[in-house]
Parts: C-alpha cells; sequence; structure tokens
C-alpha cells in the first residue's frame, strides 16, 4: 500500500475546479479524433502506460559553473528524494521511478531504501556511476580521465565503482547500468584519441563482464563539457562502435542535449533502432550547447519528431522498448514543478506521435509528395492532446492540472520546514 504525500482529498477539490471544462474538452477532442477513425479511449491507455523515470539529482536545484541559487526545502538525502520522486509521479501519474546516482545516493542499507521507496510506490530505474568527480577520501583523482585514464589504478577504481553500481542495482531491482564519463582532452595533442578509446574499452568491457543476463548496459555519448575539445565517446558513431564492441547488453543511450546545435536527432535515432542500438534516452531540452533546460520548453517539434520515429519503430517491433528518462538542470525553477511537466511534455510528443497518419505518411514518402508527408507530421504535431493526458492522470486518481495541485498543496514550504537550505557550492549534472 502506498503512503501518499499529497492528500487525495486535495487531489479531489482542485479536480472538482476544471471538471466540467476537462469533460467539453475531452468530448471535442474525441469527435476530432473519431473524424480520422482514432479512438480516444485507445489514446487514453497508452497516455496511462507511458513511464519516464525521474533522476534522483534532478530534485535538487542545479547551477552553472558560476553559481548555484540553492532552493527552499531541497532533499537532505536520498530518502527526501524519494519522497519528492514520490509526489512527482502522484501528480504526473507517469514516473513511477526513479534513476539515482552513485556515490551521491549511496545508500547504508540499500534493503530500506527499496523498501522505503516502495512504500511510496516508487521503484528504482538504471543505476548511474559517477566517475566525473572526485569524493573526499578518494585514493585517485578523476581530474584526468577515469575509464580512460593513463593511470591503470585510476582505472581500475572508475571500474570497481561500476561493478558497485551493478550490485548495489541488483538488490533495488534495478536492470540497468548507464555508464557517462567526462573523459577527454582539453588541448589538441593532450590525448592520444585512439589509446584513450582503447583505454575505454577495456575498461568498460571489464565492467560489462560483470552484468547480469537480464540487465542493460547504456552508453552515453556527449560532444563536450566538461572536456573541451574532445571526449572519448563524443557522438553517436562511437558510441555505437563502443557498444557493438561490448555486445548486446551494451546499448546506445541518447541525451538530447549532448549534440551539436543543428544535428538531425531524430535521424541519430532512426539509425540506432535500424540496427539495433538504441537503449534509452536522456530527456531534456537546449538551445544553444547545453542539456540543461526543461523538455519541450525550447523545440517541442524535435521532441515529437524523436518520438515519430520510436512510436513508429513500435509499429514494426512491438518488442522495441527504450529506457526513458529525464536529465535536466533545474537551475531557476522548483525542481518538482519542472519534473512533473517535462515528463508530461515527453508523454505528450509521446501521444501526439501516435497521431500520425501512418498510411497516409507511408503513400506521401512513396509518391515523394514532400509537402504533404510535412503536412501528416504537423497535422499530428498541432493537435493539442491536453485532455487525453489529463484523463490518463484522473483515471490514476491524479489531478487535472498537475502544477495548481502541487502549489495549493503547500508541499516545498512544509518540506523546508525540516530540510535547512543547502549552502550554495557546485552541482555536477550530467
Ligand atoms: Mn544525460
Amino acid at each position: 500500500m502506498s503512503e501518499f504525500l499529497i492528500s487525495n482529498d486535495l487531489i479531489t477539490q482542485c479536480n472538482e475546479i476544471s471538471a466540467k471544462s476537462h469533460e467539453e474538452d475531452f468530448e471535442k477532442l474525441a469527435i476530432l479524433l473519431d473524424r480520422k477513425s482514432l479512438s480516444i479511449s485507445d489514446l487514453v491507455s497508452k497516455a496511462s502506460n507511458y513511464n519516464v523515470a525521474i533522476p534522483s539529482w534532478g530534485t535538487g536545484t542545479g547551477g552553472t559553473r558560476f553559481a548555484r541559487y540553492p532552493g527552499k526545502g531541497e532533499p537532505r538525502d536520498i530518502f527526501d528524494k524519494v519522497d519528492d520522486c514520490s509526489v512527482i509521479n502522484q501528480l504526473s501519474a507517469c514516473t513511477p521511478s526513479i534513476s539515482i546516482h552513485i556515490p551521491w545516493d549511496r545508500p547504508k542499507d540499500p534493503n530500506k531504501l527499496k523498501d522505503y521507496a516502495q512504500n511510496r510506490g516508487m521503484c528504482f530505474d538504471a543505476m548511474n556511476s559517477n566517475t566525473f568527480q572526485d569524493q573526499v577520501g578518494q585514493k585517485h583523482s578523476y581530474k584526468y580521465g577515469s575509464l580512460s585514464h593513463t593511470d591503470l589504478d585510476t582505472r581500475n577504481q572508475a571500474i570497481e565503482l561500476n561493478i558497485e553500481c551493478i550490485e548495489l542495482g541488483k538488490i533495488l531491482g534495478s536492470k540497468a547500468l548507464t555508464v557517462w564519463i567526462g573523459d577527454g582532452s582539453n588541448f589538441p595533442g593532450q590525448s592520444n584519441f585512439q589509446k584513450s578509446f582503447e583505454r575505454y574499452l577495456d575498461s568498460t568491457s571489464k565492467i560489462y563482464a560483470n552484468l547480469p543476463d537480464d540487465w542493460l548496459m547504456f552508453l552515453e555519448h556527449k560532444i563536450y563539457e566538461p572536456a573541451f575539445y574532445s571526449t572519448v565517446i563524443q557522438d553517436w558513431g562511437s558510441n555505437y562502435l563502443a557498444a557493438t564492441e561490448l555486445g548486446n547488453k551494451a546499448q546506445c543511450l541518447v541525451d538530447l542535449g549532448h549534440h551539436a546545435p543543428t544535428v538531425n536527432i531524430e535521424m541519430i535515432v532512426s539509425r540506432l533502432i535500424q540496427f539495433k542500438k538504441l537503449g534509452g534516452f536522456h530527456f531534456n531540452d537546449s538551445k544553444y550547447g547545453d542539456d540543461d533546460l526543461d523538455s519541450g520548453s525550447i523545440n517541442p517539434y524535435q521532441l515529437f519528431l524523436v518520438f515519430n520515429e520510436l512510436v513508429q519503430a513500435n509499429l514494426e517491433d512491438q518488442n522495441f522498448k527504450p529506457a526513458f528518462m529525464l536529465d535536466q538542470s533545474h537551475n531557476i525553477t522548483d525542481p518538482i514543478e519542472s519534473l512533473i511537466i517535462s515528463a508530461i511534455e515527453t508523454q505528450r510528443a509521446f501521444i501526439q506521435a501516435q497521431i500520425v497518419d501512418r498510411e497516409a505518411l507511408k503513400v506521401a514518402q512513396v509518391e515523394n509528395d514532400a509537402l504533404m508527408a510535412s503536412e501528416i507530421l504537423k497535422n499530428a504535431f498541432r493537435t493539442d492532446v491536453t485532455p487525453i493526458l489529463e484523463k490518463a492522470r484522473l483515471n490514476s486518481n491524479g489531478p487535472i492540472d498537475p502544477l495548481y495541485c502541487y502549489r495549493k498543496s503547500k508541499y516545498r514550504s512544509i518540506v523546508s520546514e525540516v530540510r535547512p537550505i543547502i549552502a550554495p557550492g557546485s552541482s555536477g549534472i550530467v
């Protein structure tokens, strides 16, 4: 039995305010979709089955290399983070799992953490290893790299941390390890590109050897940052090579913010699907070169086009089910609000992609009708599917308007009574 932190009475009260307009909008949309031979109840059940994982680190206020402005009532430890994630799930009704970072979230008693999360209706998604930052008392520094470091002892230390993540994840019920490294160089000539990639492959193969049969290993590429000249896994090409080299359980993870501006991400997605190497996503949005902004806040059409590829792939292979996770940095907003809205934005793109008239699109493609093909996609993208998302939440005893309900709950000021402000410092969000 789950213990919820927002009272069901409050949700009911909030829903009474918008119930009438929701029903009217839902009816109207049902008629519109019916005209396209689409069943709104099918789409509601698709929205209900949609899940995206919450990153534990996303529940704290992020920062830039210039400053971090801590918010009120930030989580003090992994248990507070689980509480916040459970509120996000209760109000979005589509985020029942948490992805944690080790050592940031290293639990003293993993069984206790697992039980605590279960009581809040939450489970654990992919484990993340942090080898891009030194911890107090750490023997070997990651200043010049981790899994690809020139020093064997440093590489071994990074390998050990990844194996620890797998062991912890087994207890917590996770089924995947996400590996992102900050390794790279700041100056031409600083690194031997080939040797560092060889060392990376050697280290990751040792981690891979410890992976249980039913686990996946997600490799995450990033074009730059913290290294500003080159990174070891800089793009989907290197990612694909590494994942192929390691074996079937190694898959590529696409973080939307980890590409050069203007790169056609949906096409990368398609390529990785075609060669069975797309393992999962980190959703966020980006205007220039960051990976920090809220999903769907800058380029919702790109998000839709990514989901368009995923929905198409899923029609062709029902077993295709990449892992979805948010990964963004909330520097000026309440992280709970940002994560609720962002989860819903990805769910929205997923449902919009379901509306695409795939038969008509196929015909337009075969007939080289470029304009019509584009119109078919835009027609789906322009459809306001909000009532479908509202209905999916209502069916899960969630709120029609999650933001309104969250603010009414005063959750942040209630928890700030017991959670002191964390001193400003570096954030280290990837
Ligand atoms: Mn990421």
